[in-house]
């Protein structure tokens, strides 16, 4: 038996509104989603898991129509849905009540239901929200439904609010496989048994690291899983460290060096840290025109000094002499301040 397990696409989420690149996110959310199926139908795979929030809010009849029309191409594979936070379910919405044409099952809302497939002697166990949150610790105490078939448990939560969970008590679980959703971060809870898959597609700067589904087969019982990365973009922390002899052309070099390297099509969120010796301003507008820029975080550390401890540690040296000139006024006028700050970048960095 042969799986594709995966969770959280948001289908219909403008990730970054506002940002140059928000409407081309929203449709390469969905051509990542067409590409899983593609890899279904080429793997021949048996069974399609999506963990809950596969729409970013409750699908309209529109939305299912579509989403039914793209998995009535598979030839070979069942699709097992749940909704989630998101996509939640409420008993008169469209969902409740959608009728698939593909070979698509929707688990009802908040009871625990099974459907059993007898061709693959496999059972997946689990339920839908029926609203923004479900706060029972239902995970902890499902048990599999169908003794002797491969047992599958498909659930989203993993925080306070949404179902939560023990990591312990699903490591010991009776589940052949645990298809877990909502949390964006891939984990591997227990390995080839109990993953959260991640989002497929990243949604937001928080999302930072690679995204993509779980492709897993089934021989003997014996399960074997691995990582799939098909997202199209990524997020990425660029930590940049100010050193005495940066200027400011060469850190916005430096910036445009790694982003080529990383690759253009990413977004990037700059974070430049360090102590600024030269009181330098950094323009990065030239590298925000160019490239995907999130935000530049700018955190100078010129207030890190520690005027008491560097006393203490200087007491018998010029710069403990220095410290003990002008700390008197230190606290209490911005140009001594400054003057420390300017001394100490000197005295500091000659030894
Ligand atoms: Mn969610």
């Amino acid at each position: 038996m042969k799986f594709i397990h995966m969770a959280d696409v948001h289908l219909g989420v403008q990730p970054d509104k506002g940002k140059r690149w928000s409407e081309a996110r929203e449709q390469e959310i969905k051509e990542t989603f067409v590409k899983v199926i593609e890899d279904a139908e080429a793997n021949q795979v048996d069974l399609l898991l999506i963990a809950g929030d596969l729409f970013h809010m409750p699908p309209s009849d529109g939305m299912l129509r579509d989403v039914d029309y793209m998995l009535s191409k598979l030839t070979n594979t069942k699709t097992v849905i749940i909704a989630g936070n998101h996509d939640y379910m409420k008993p008169d919405s469209p969902m409740a009540n959608y009728r698939f044409s593909s070979k698509t099952i929707c688990l009802s809302a908040d009871k625990i239901s099974n459907v059993y497939m007898k061709d693959l002697n496999t059972c997946v166990t689990g339920f839908s929200y029926s609203s923004k949150e479900n706060e029972d610790d239902i995970i902890n105490h499902i048990k599999p439904a169908k003794p002797g078939a491969f047992n599958i448990l498909l659930v989203h939560g993993g925080d306070a609010k949404h179902c939560p969970f023990n990591k312990k008590t699903l490591r010991e679980t009776n589940f052949d496989y645990v298809a877990l959703g909502h949390i964006h971060k891939p984990e591997v809870i227990k390995e080839n048994q109990v993953i959260m898959c991640g989002a497929l597609e990243p949604i937001d700067h928080t999302d930072t690291g690679a995204r993509g589904y779980i492709y897993g087969e089934v021989y003997d019982g014996i399960v074997k899983t691995q990582f799939v990365p098909v997202a199209k973009r990524s997020y990425l922390n660029l930590l940049i460290n100010i050193k005495p002899d940066h200027s400011p052309a060469m850190i916005l070099d430096l910036v445009d060096r790694q982003i080529r390297n990383l690759g253009e099509q990413n977004i990037y969120r700059i974070l430049v840290k360090g102590h600024n010796h030269n009181r330098d301003v950094f323009d990065f507008t030239s590298l925000t025109e160019k490239y995907n820029i999130y935000e530049v975080v700018t955190e100078d550390s010129q207030d890190d000094y520690d005027i008491n401890q560097i006393y203490q540690e200087n007491q018998d040296n010029l710069i403990g002499k220095f410290v003990n000139q002008l700390s008197d006024n230190y606290y209490n006028d911005e140009v001594y301040k400054k003057a420390v700050h300017y001394g100490l970048d000197v005295l500091l960095n000659q030894i």
